[in-house]
């Protein structure tokens, strides 16, 4: 069933430069097609892995006109942050490329005009929105109204983000262009749409009864699209920022972003290498798109039939494609900075990229989602990485240091349990190996880690730090032993944490080994001198995670603040009501706790009538010092009320902020006690 393949080309999800990339996009898509390419690359395949930055579509435009700016900017900003991110982290596509590029506009207008000559599309006119002032037609997103659902204002045209209703403009009651504010009307225009209802027949062949051991959540929703039946496509817009539909008489129109971007793919390849056909167009290669679930329709139903349409390109042999990840038990959100991005995350935590690498290859949401816990984070970095895999380097490499001056003591007669252990390690590189090529990281960065563990349990049960003072001839094997399998970890890891791969390479003072050597015990020869040991990994304090946890704290104080809605306004009142209440400008003067009471504030306030006194459950929200001197505005007429035996007399008006703070209400300048508001 498994063909041999001559050559690889790896493709990731192109990120939008609308944004830079966080924790759920490297989860779902970066790390794991990172730990896929590394392999084959140690492994010494022909692999290639092409990726970019997918800088067309609507929300690209929406940004770039909210800050001012233009799209390019927008974009170029981005994509430079995306670049660089990736790069720290050490994914290491051959090619970061982006579809403003020119190659890109070229290649993307040219497979666009073979379909179109081939006759491979079908031509069609429907009525859209258009803003007549600003002489525009209007995607969705620049329509907003009234949402029908649930009657809150601002709705775009395809989605309430009040109550996340999905919506068609139709539906939005009394729709406005955000454009000029105009009412949009309806205008024709024509689109080219690919009939995917003519490629229904090919895709159930190729993916229902030709990959049946896609993973299931990918499967799953390829079936579903297909029983539900195909229709037609549209692949063009009207949008000034894309690419131009080539085509006469299509002016004003661009390619649609989603026939546009995975063509980026190409263009990329492209850009790395005059050999680009050979990925694309031979049967020997397999193609591995690595995306987000909410791409599967794109790169299993949709691209596919356009590279069927062009004639000439391959299909993909796998789309491994991740659930979400979560953060802190909440959905991953941009718009609610609900995130850990990539770059801050960078600055945070300098040179401890592969703890992040780690942490999300272990947690990652492979066949369901899952949540990213930052208290989980650093238990993973402390009791895993620190105390199994920096643990266990670290001894073999100081007892090497210290018993041998680090020069490697040679192997002599193993043991039975030395044999078993040997043995071991083979075994755990037949599962490593299957489960990478099967697409289960999470299980294969466990493999890897066991030749860690395994380590370290040598080292435990052979106690060479004992057996020293007894048998110093039997510490030159297990040390030899455990340095070998030393050699052999910075194999096994360098697919999930290759900084640390080559920090023990350079410990042992060796050059990389290819992966034909993992499991072999000759890595390192006798008498060959190791450099200086140094800790692999540092522990994480709990301040670090909790400036993390108060920041996401902090954030959601924010986004509560924002969806906070206004108290329905009460029954009206009549002037001579009003009339009734008599507020004064007043000086807290004293300021006390009643005692055995966690709530009460006794203050005495100058009224400028009189000095009174006045009981508030304010206590959790202010101090007594910070409120001595203040002025403050006080109802004084309300009727005298016993609080543990004090009356009070009066009033001191506040108001509750969203996040549940209390707020004084103060003059905005000195005022005299005694002052009527009204
Ligand atoms: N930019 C969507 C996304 O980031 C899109 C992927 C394009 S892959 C060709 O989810
Ligand atoms: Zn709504």
């Amino acid at each position: 069933m498994s063909k041999d393949f001559k050559r690889y080309l790896i493709t990731s999800a192109l990120p939008y430069a609308n944004g830079p990339v966080h924790i759920g996009h490297l989860a779902g898509v970066y790390i794991p097609s990172d730990i896929y390419t590394r392999y084959l690359r140690l492994r010494g395949r022909d692999v290639i892995s092409v990726c970019g930055s997918d800088e067309h579509g609507v929300p690209i435009t929406i940004k770039a006109k909210k800050e001012g700016i233009t799209p390019q900017q927008v974009v170029d900003r981005y994509h430079a942050i995306i670049k660089e991110s990736f790069e720290k982290l050490g994914i290491s596509f051959d090619i970061y490329s982006r579809t403003s590029s020119p190659v890109h506009a070229e290649t993307a207008s040219a497979f666009f005009r073979k379909l179109y000559d081939d006759g491979k599309f079908v031509e069609q006119t429907t009525e859209q929105f258009y803003d007549e002032e600003a002489k525009s037609f209007l995607a969705d997103r620049y329509i907003v109204g009234t949402c029908p659902k649930c009657g809150a204002e601002g709705a775009y045209g395809d989605q309430c983000e009040v109550c996340g209703s999905t919506l068609s403009p139709d539906e939005l009651v009394n729709p406005r262009s955000t454009l000029s504010g105009a009412t949009p009307v309806k205008r024709e225009t024509k689109h080219w749409y690919l009939p995917l209802d003519q490629y229904e027949q090919m895709l159930r062949e190729w993916i229902l009864e030709g990959h049946k051991e896609w993973r299931s959540n990918v499967y799953g929703q390829c079936k579903s699209w297909l029983d539900g039946g195909l229709l037609p496509r549209a692949v063009s817009r009207d949008l000034d920022w894309g690419i131009p539909v080539p085509v006469e008489g299509a002016e004003g129109k661009v390619l649609y972003v989603w026939f546009d971007a995975p063509i980026g793919y190409i263009s990329a390849t492209k850009e790395l290498t005059p050999d680009w056909e050979k990925y694309w167009k031979s049967e020997d290669t397999k193609l591995v798109h690595f995306i987000g679930k909410d791409n599967i329709v794109f790169h299993c139903i949709v691209f596919p039939s356009m590279l069927k349409a062009h004639g000439e390109y391959i299909l993909p042999e796998n789309v491994p494609s991740n659930e979400f990840l979560n953060l802190e038990g909440r959905k991953i959100s941009t718009s609610k900075n609900w995130a850990v991005w990539l770059h801050e995350y960078l600055v945070d935590f300098p040179g401890k990229e592969d703890v992040l690498r780690y942490v999300l290859c272990a947690t990652a949401p492979e066949t369901k989602d899952n949540d990213f816990i930052w208290k989980d984070f650093q238990a993973r970095n402390n009791n895993e990485l620190v105390a199994v895999l920096g643990n266990f380097v670290n001894r073999a490499l100081v007892l090497t240091k210290k018993y041998y001056d680090g020069e490697v003591p040679a192997c002599g007669e193993l043991t039975d349990y030395d044999r078993e252990t040997i043995a071991e390690l083979s075994t755990i590189k037949a599962s490593l190996e299957s489960n990478i090529e099967n697409y289960r990281f999470r299980e294969a960065l466990k493999d890897a880690m066991n030749f860690a563990r395994i380590g370290n349990k040598y080292l435990a049960d052979c106690e060479p730090w004992k057996v020293i003072k007894s048998d110093a001839e039997r510490v030159k094997t297990i040390l030899n032993i455990a340095l070998q399998i030393t050699a052999n970890i910075a194999i096994a890891i360098e697919p999930f944490m290759p900084f640390s791969a080559s920090k023990i390479l350079k410990m042992l003072d060796c050059e990389a080994f290819g992966w034909e050597s993992l499991g072999a015990m000759d890595l390192l020869a006798a008498g060959h001198k190791i450099g200086e040991p140094s800790l692999l990994f540092e522990k994480i304090e709990d301040a670090e995670i909790q400036k993390q946890l108060d920041r996401l704290d902090a954030i959601e104080k924010q986004n509560k603040a924002a969806e906070v809605k206004a108290e329905p306004q009460k029954a009206e009142c009549s002037f001579d009501d009003f009339q009734k209440i008599d507020i004064r400008v007043s000086t807290i003067l004293e300021a006390e706790k009643l005692p055995k009471t966690k709530k009460l504030l006794k203050l005495t306030v100058d009224t400028g009538i009189d000095k009174r006194t006045i009981v508030s459950g304010i206590a959790e929200h202010f101090s007594p010092e910070e409120l001595i001197g203040k002025q403050v505005l006080v109802l004084v007429n309300l009727a005298p009320r016993d609080f543990k035996g004090i009356t009070s007399q009066g009033m001191i008006l506040m108001a509750e902020d969203a996040t549940g703070e209390l707020r004084l209400l103060q003059p905005d300048k000195k005022t005299n006690n005694g002052a009527v508001v009204g």
